[in-house]
């Protein structure tokens, strides 16, 4: 994907504000450019990394309740996803709605124009029958403009867990931000990954072939080629710890020595010591207690849950309160 002035200039001064703080971060929303994209997908069929297949699972053992859930009572829905990436999963929920009759428009948004033309060619090709409006931009943006009360009942999808990437504070003012643009009727449709033992969910960010240490330090090479930087890829290595007190796996890269980095698009230095970290990401995990609470505190109450409970991940069905 390209990015525009106005993202570089947001980019390079997150870069900035992160690489200057104590201690230092990065935002992970920067990891999905076109190789970030692709090392993401490599990720999900990993071995270790549960979390596409445990969605998978509920998506394809209760398709019809799911189904059933998002269209009883309304006449016509407008399924709205955010972030839809290859629509592997969401391609199950779509040909179930469509075998049952359900007069139903799919709305993917995603900020990658690109992401948005592949989608539609591949779900033209797949459903025929299938009507596919796409959306590029920001979810707020198109979501607003979405928002024209035409009598049919919004379910709005986020998936896959990406909820995990906001703390606690984000998560709560996106979820106010989206129950702003839904009606009553609406629903909001949200994947959670679940508490659990805790080698299972550091083995998911730190996998034997090393891919979630490619997919960070990604992020790196595109600072150098995007803003000039002259990170030494070899001289950061991915950590992955998982905090079960917090239910919060976070990654870091760690300097492996003294070092300062150039980005010269901003005309800055940064020093780093011996061992200091970088935190790039947090996957946030859930207890019910806490999807219940997240729900309320953004104005929603958990209408149905769809659990699987041998991953323990949950797909938690919200209505408006
Ligand atoms: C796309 C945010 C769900 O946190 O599990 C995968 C991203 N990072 N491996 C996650 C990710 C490292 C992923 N989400």
């Amino acid at each position: 994907m390209e990015s525009t002035s106005l993202e570089l200039s947001q980019f390079a001064e997150d870069v900035i504000g992160g690489l200057s703080s104590t201690p230092k971060h990065l935002s992970s929303r920067y990891f999905y450019d076109d190789e970030g994209s692709r090392l993401f997908m490599e990720i999900m069929k990993l071995p270790e990394y549960y979390l596409t297949r445990a969605e998978m699972k509920i998506f394809t053992e209760q398709k019809d309740a799911i189904c059933e859930a998002f269209s009883e009572g309304a006449g016509a829905v407008d399924l709205i996803e955010l972030g839809a990436g290859d629509g592997t999963k969401t391609a199950v929920l779509i040909e179930h709605l469509l075998s049952k009759g359900v007069d139903f428009t799919y709305h993917p948004i995603d900020i990658s124009q690109e992401a948005n033309d592949a989608l539609s060619s591949r779900f033209h090709e797949k459903f025929p029958a299938l009507r596919i409006e796409p959306h590029t931009g920001d979810y707020f943006q198109v979501l607003g403009s979405l928002c024209n009360n035409n009598g049919r009942r919004k379910v709005v999808m986020f998936l896959g867990s990406n909820i995990g990437n906001f703390l606690r504070e984000s998560a709560v003012a996106f979820f106010r931000d989206l129950r702003k643009v839904l009606s009553e009727d609406d629903r909001l449709f949200i994947g959670f990954d679940m508490q659990k033992d805790p080698r299972t969910i550091v083995a998911a960010y730190d996998d034997a072939q090393g891919v979630t240490s490619a997919f960070n330090l990604n992020l790196l090479r595109r600072i150098n080629r995007e803003l000039g930087g002259d990170f030494d890829l070899d001289k950061f290595s991915h950590y992955a710890q998982y905090r079960p007190m917090e239910c919060a796996a976070r990654s870091f890269l760690i300097s492996r020595e003294k070092q300062t980095v150039t980005i010269k698009a901003i005309n800055r230095s940064f020093d780093f010591y011996q061992w200091e970290p970088i935190f790039m990401e947090i996957s946030q995990k859930y207890t019910h207690a806490m999807i219940d609470e997240l729900s309320r505190d953004g104005g929603f109450e958990i209408a149905r849950e769809f659990f699987n409970e041998k991953d323990f991940y949950i797909d938690s069905l919200w209505r408006p309160i």
